[in-house]
């Protein structure tokens, strides 16, 4: 499958979802602030609302990539998010650590 055909079937499958959380892991490093950013490029390409989120302070190692700056350090919770995305994290624990990630915005 070229790569027009990926994106109408990941388009496809997000059918209903509007806004996106992507989340990175604590201690952020290159792979999970790369993921992250290339993950919410491709969903804003596809027409989606993403924001990127990582508690911890990205190193200024990494102030070079674009859209750093849009990475938050704290979850809105007035953005009720249809779906949340972790890249490069194994588990929840080690996306948010002292709150529970996914019972903010009614995720159970
Ligand atoms: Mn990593």
């Amino acid at each position: 499958m070229d790569k027009e055909g990926v994106l109408k079937r990941i388009k496809d499958a997000l059918a209903g979802v509007n806004q996106i959380l992507v989340c990175s892991h604590v201690d952020p490093d290159a792979d999970t602030i790369g993921s992250m950013i290339a993950t919410s490029l491709m969903l804003k390409d596809l027409g989606l609302e993403v924001d990127m989120f990582c508690q911890d302070a990205v190193p200024h190692t990494y102030d070079f990539l674009p859209h750093i700056k849009e990475i938050k350090r704290s979850i809105p919770e007035n953005i009720a998010y249809d779906l949340i995305i972790t890249v490069d994290a194994g588990d929840e624990k080690r996306v948010f650590q002292g709150r529970e990630i996914f019972k903010l915005n009614g995720f159970a």
